[in-house]
């Protein structure tokens, strides 16, 4: 078993780097890479180097003499040189190892893809590179010279001099390793400039393939919207001469913030309205952003070790989300925020893979950039500002700024900053930092209609989770306000702190019973356990002044329905009839109605009715949500067909937030229109292609009808070279299919030979698809977790991070029956028992079956 490491053990590294200089001779094969490394001591102990299995050691020298063998160790994964053999005033330490790119398929390090140099560094991946202190605390300057015959050479910071088959970079920046980048290949650049607020004149480059520069448009947008946006909103400016996008097709993750030349997933670069649809467009904005916001929070300031991984990037998320509610629907956005929150992090929460925004143990960080380091910690900081107040948080954030540039912290630190800012108290805030767990809010009413009074009383309790038996209570913002009968407002939004376990609030003077639109902008990352009437639900779906709280309820309504039509009940007919009133209002921005439209997931559903203390059956579940889309397609037909008509955007494409709305609520009526036509409608929009977004929803329509044979054969032949959009094709076919017929679907794309499994886009698009459609992948014959299986014991001795991170699909396992918990278990012991298994899935796996 692979060694756990503790937050407890922390120990700062004895030395300091006072420079970093790096030369690469770049081969396939057989890259070279020398190091220089000016470093002095500042503590005691051996000089102890990181490294990986792959670095083939020439030489290792001080102050340029090869060091004696007998105080030299060279081990699996670190090198040490003895106190004995260190001088005691400041030295070099060098090194030149060769290293295989060609041969590195985890895209960790060094790797090649499509004939292209590139790194990831993050989180401990310089270490296949060559011997360092690989850990986010020690922090240097970078000086870097790449030799290759390839025409573009880059790293971090500014270029220095360059010449035929060199190019030299300096970073006066001081930064970690895993900020480290080096990408060289024959590509080609859309370029732009930026002009800072404070006159800095700065180079922006976006490099792809030669064949790619006309998609690289958006993304620049983006950048430069970002750019102003953090000069504006936090006043962050950029610090560089240049900044550089480099989009790769090979990569584990979305992108990667290395300062001066991120690195991204080329589906998050690239776009055009014919290959990209708006939510790409949209995810593209929000990405470019956040890694450009971590140029500040991430790399100005960065994490002291990895545990504090959501000091970084819970600030970056929501920041990129602050970003993207300014310049598209704030509304929206939320809501979006916090579907997205719900199905993917209260899921791990409630499973065996629970952990705190900031864990105190891993064996494997690259499993730890999850959905609560991300998500959760955003919505932690969301909360930390509603309780400080908006001078208060801004107070923080400068500050943090201030004291913190150039330095390595701790959530310790981020919290004291707000503590000496404001002068709050933030010990029982921290719990939400250190506990896992999603708490349980429980509000019990009463009215007593002779005084007017409401009371609500409130309990807050949080299930075990793993390592963590009990759960003291938090301190909860809960933002709410009253609704009387009638609709009107009668207490604007206010925010009640709740700090034990139970609490108690009055509202006094009400004339008539109001009914209480409850955590108003989902002011706290809570379940809610209250007993509402649908017509309550009905009357804050028609008048909340507050849009998450209007969209909650009908989503309230839709999801009671679903659980108990699942459960073989009669369900309330109220969603489709409330329903009337929104299709109806024309005032409604029409991504918020399309948003109400969407019905709750099945993954959603299946936790309703395990809430419920119940055993979920997917395969009702899905039944249950496709005849509440036919249901509510025959309620609405004549209005559904009118706004199918009205939505359709007039003019040339444009990703913007209105024409965007419009078009997805034009497909939510095309999506419950299919369900009554046949797929008449679907087919027409196909054939009158409009843009990638409509066809893709045409193509949704199509494929679950069974009747997408010939528009899959046209979108082959159309795109057959384009990556991105065949990603597309692999997805929407075992995603969208019929449950029953998905899984073999999956294995005949999976036997093509366009399924080029190493990478990770293609991975994920087939793969992961079948774990999207739950009643395929959940299917009582355990034929879902066969093949997921299958394919993650192949990828795992290529790619294991990869494998490890898709792994979680399996998480909601104990809540099913017997028999699919004994199938799934199966599926996982398979993993288990391989022979050379990785750490990354072996630490999965344990958690999992734990
Ligand atoms: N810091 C990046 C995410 C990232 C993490 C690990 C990677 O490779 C293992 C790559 C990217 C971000 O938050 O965008
Ligand atoms: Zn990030």
């Amino acid at each position: 078993m692979a060694e756990t490491r503790l937050l407890d053990d922390y120990r700062p590294w004895p030395f300091r780097i006072t420079e970093t200089r790096l030369e690469f001779a770049l081969a396939p094969r057989g890259t070279v890479v020398r190091s220089d490394i000016a470093m002095e001591r500042s503590g005691p102990g051996p000089l102890v180097m990181d490294g990986g299995a792959g670095l083939r050691t020439r030489a290792v020298a001080i102050d340029g003499r090869p060091v004696d063998p007998a105080h030299l160790t060279i081990g699996a994964e670190s090198l040490s040189i003895a106190e004995a053999a260190l001088p005691d005033r400041p030295f070099t330490f060098a090194a030149e190892v060769e290293i295989d790119p060609a041969d590195n398929t985890a895209l960790e390090g060094l790797y090649l893809s499509g004939g292209m140099f590139c790194t990831q560094c993050e989180a401990e991946g310089f270490r296949h590179i060559t011997w360092y202190p690989d850990r986010p605390d020690v922090m240097a300057p970078f000086r870097v010279v790449v030799r290759s015959d390839l025409p573009v050479l880059l790293s971090n910071g500014n270029p220095v001099a360059q010449g035929r088959g060199w190019a030299e970079w300096h970073d006066p920046w001081p930064k970690p390793a895993y900020l480290f980048a080096l990408v060289a290949g024959d590509l080609r650049a859309l370029s732009d400039r930026f002009t800072t607020m404070s006159g800095r004149e700065v180079a922006l480059n976006i490099w792809v393939r030669p064949g790619d520069l006309d998609r690289a448009g958006f993304a620049m947008q983006a950048l430069k919207a970002s750019m102003a946006w953090d000069e504006r909103a936090y006043g962050r400016e950029y610090d560089l001469d240049v900044f550089n996008i480099v989009a790769v097709d090979d990569f584990n993750m979305g992108a990667m913030e290395n300062k001066g030349l991120n690195i991204f997933n080329s589906k998050l670069v690239l776009a055009s309205p014919d290959t990209a649809t708006d939510a790409d467009y949209e995810r593209i904005e929000s990405v470019i952003a956040h890694e450009y916001f971590h140029n500040w929070t991430g790399n100005r300031i960065t994490c002291r070790d990895w545990f504090q991984l959501c000091l970084k990037e819970g600030l970056t998320v929501y920041r990129d989300q602050q970003f993207t509610s300014d310049l598209r629907s704030a509304a929206v956005k939320r809501i979006e925020d916090v579907v997205t929150l719900r199905a993917r992090q209260f899921r791990e929460d409630a499973g065996p893979l629970a952990h705190p925004p900031r864990p105190d143990r891993y064996e494997e960080i690259n499993n730890f950039y999850t959905a609560t380091v991300y998500e959760k910690g955003a919505e932690v900081i969301g909360m930390l500002r509603r309780l400080l107040g908006e001078d208060g948080w801004r107070a923080g954030m400068d500050l943090y700024f201030d004291r913190h540039d150039g330095q390595a912290c701790t959530i310790e630190d981020w919290l004291l900053v707000f503590q000496d800012a404001t002068g709050r108290d933030l010990a029982q805030f921290k719990r939400w930092y250190t506990d896992a767990g999603t708490p349980r809010l429980a509000l019990a009413e009463s009215w007593d209609e002779d005084a007017g009074r409401l009371t609500l009383r409130f309990a807050q309790a949080t299930a075990p989770t793993p390592g963590q038996p009990e759960k003291p209570p938090r301190v909860i913002p809960i933002a709410l306000g009253l609704i009387s009968p009638n609709g009107d407002e009668v207490l604007p939004t206010q925010v009640l702190e709740m700090t034990e376990a139970e609490q108690e609030w009055h509202f006094d003077g009400l004339g008539a019973r109001p009914v209480v639109s409850l955590l108003r902008g989902f002011s706290a990352p809570v379940t809610v356990e209250r007993r509402m009437s649908a017509a309550d639900r009905a009357l804050l779906l028609a008048h909340d002044s507050d849009a998450f709280a209007r969209w909650q309820a009908g989503h309230e309504l839709a999801l009671d329905a679903l659980v108990t039509a699942a459960q073989g009940g009669d369900p309330d007919p109220a969603f489709s009839g409330a329903l009337a009133g929104v299709l109806g209002d024309e005032t409604l921005d029409p991504a918020f109605v399309a948003l109400v439209l969407r019905l709750p997931s099945e993954d959603e559903i299946a936790a309703g009715i395990t809430a419920r203390g119940a055993i979920p059956d997917p395969d009702r579940i899905h039944e249950a949500r496709e005849a509440l889309a036919e249901t509510i397609a025959r309620d609405h037909r004549p209005v559904l067909t009118a706004l199918y008509e009205r939505m359709n955007p007039a003019g040339p494409y444009s990703p913007d937030a209105g024409p965007a709305g419009r078009r997805s609520l034009r497909l939510a009526a095309l999506g419950l229109l299919s369900r009554l036509d046949g797929g008449a409608l679907a087919q027409a929009l196909w054939d009158a292609a409009p843009d990638m977004t409509q066809r893709m929803g045409a193509l949704a329509a199509l494929v679950r009808l069974d009747r997408a044979g010939p528009a899959l054969a046209q979108m082959e032949a159309q795109f057959a070279d384009n990556r991105l959009v065949m990603d597309k094709f692999f997805t929407i076919q075992p995603m969208a299919a019929p449950p029953a017929r998905a899984v073999a679907i999956a294995r005949s794309l999976a036997a093509r030979s366009d399924f080029d499994w190493k990478n990770p886009n293609r991975f994920r698009a087939l793969i992961g698809a079948v774990t999207a459609n739950p009643a395929a992948f959940h299917a009582a014959d355990g034929s879902g977790y066969d093949f997921v299986a299958e394919w993650l014991m192949r990828l795992d001795p290529a790619n294991p991070q990869t494998a490890a991170r898709m792994m979680t699909a399996f998480e909601t396992w104990p809540r099913h029956d017997a028999s699919r918990r004994a199938a799934a278990r199966a599926a996982l012991e398979r993993i288990a028992a391989m022979p050379s298994l990785s750490v990354n899935s072996a630490e999965m796996v344990r958690r999992i079956l734990a």
